[in-house]
């Protein structure tokens, strides 16, 4: 990993610190991501399943393909990306952990002041009474319906077109405007308004740190790109950290 100077004075002194991450942290882990060659997404795009008319023209197609990405995401265990950030959480005095995945990877691996932006894939919600189901049957392939009054269920995760979650936007905001240093992980940064909160950061005067296997439409306006894996970066910048942060 290469790195600057001033990442680490930056590092050595911050008291703020927030993440944004998606789905390339958990890459590693065997969740795959939206836009990247081989990705779900490669068959539909991200637009056609992930909408409201989409679950309402096939809620059994659209179901069916939350179900098997919540058997993925069930198998799968937390990598030592994750693992690292639950400990920069213990070394910081505030850190903002504000994530675009819906897979609990960040929760599973010790992380606990976690900002869901889009949703929880194991959260599921009637879309006519609104009641919630947590512990939906993993077998069940086809769309279920609400013991209370009938209506379709579908996942608690925020699709095209719909208002993320506000309160937790809010957070994500001031967090970034707050932030001394604010670091962008594994995501295209191509979604809104989540793709907005780097730049939030910058312009606020955060010191703005990109890991990437590859560029990204932000790349140019942050401070710092690392580029490569995340789950080999950020156990790297843990231990310097740690270094840095105990003289
Ligand atoms: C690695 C790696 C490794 C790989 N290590 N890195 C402003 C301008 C233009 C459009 C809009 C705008 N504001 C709103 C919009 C519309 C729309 C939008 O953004 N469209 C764009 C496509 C242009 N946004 C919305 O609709 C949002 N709602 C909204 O704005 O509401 C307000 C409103 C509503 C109604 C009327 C008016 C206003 C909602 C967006 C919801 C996104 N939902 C999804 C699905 C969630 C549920 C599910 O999972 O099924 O969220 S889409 C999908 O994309 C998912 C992700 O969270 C999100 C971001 O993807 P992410 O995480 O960045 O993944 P990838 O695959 O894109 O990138 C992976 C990256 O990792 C790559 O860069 C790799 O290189 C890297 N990588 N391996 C490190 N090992
Ligand atoms: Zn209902």
């Amino acid at each position: 990993m290469i790195y600057s100077d001033r990442l680490i004075e930056k590092l050595k002194n911050a008291e703020k610190v927030s993440v944004l991450t998606g789905a390339g942290v958990s890459a590693e882990s065997g969740v795959p991501t939206f836009r990247d060659p081989g990705g779900i997404w490669e068959k539909f795009r991200p637009e056609q399943l992930a909408n409201f008319e989409a679950f309402m023209k096939d809620p059994d197609f659209v179901w069916s393909w939350y179900q098997h990405r919540r058997e993925i995401m069930r198998e799968v265990k937390p990598n030592n990306g994750h693992f690292a950030l639950a400990e920069m959480e213990k070394i910081f005095p505030s850190f903002s952990l504000i994530t675009q995945n819906i897979d609990n990877l960040h929760y599973r691996a010790g992380s606990r002041n976690i900002t869901e932006l889009h949703g929880n894939i194991e959260r599921n919600y009637c879309i006519k009474c609104r009641t919630f189901f947590h512990e939906i049957d993993i077998q069940e392939k086809k769309v279920l319906k609400c013991t209370n009054c009938g209506g379709l269920i579908r996942p608690d995760v925020v699709w095209f077109g719909e208002m993320l979650p506000v309160k937790e936007l809010k957070y994500a905001e001031n967090a970034a405007a707050d932030s001394d240093v604010f670091f962008t992980i594994g995501t295209s940064a191509e979604v809104y308004p989540a793709a907005l909160l780097p730049i939030i950061a910058k312009r606020a005067g955060a010191y703005s740190v990109e890991i990437n296997i590859n560029p990204t439409v932000i790349s140019f306006d942050l401070d710092e790109t690392l580029t490569g894996k995340s789950a080999e970066i950020l156990p790297e910048l843990l231990n310097k950290i740690k270094e840095i942060r105990n003289n």
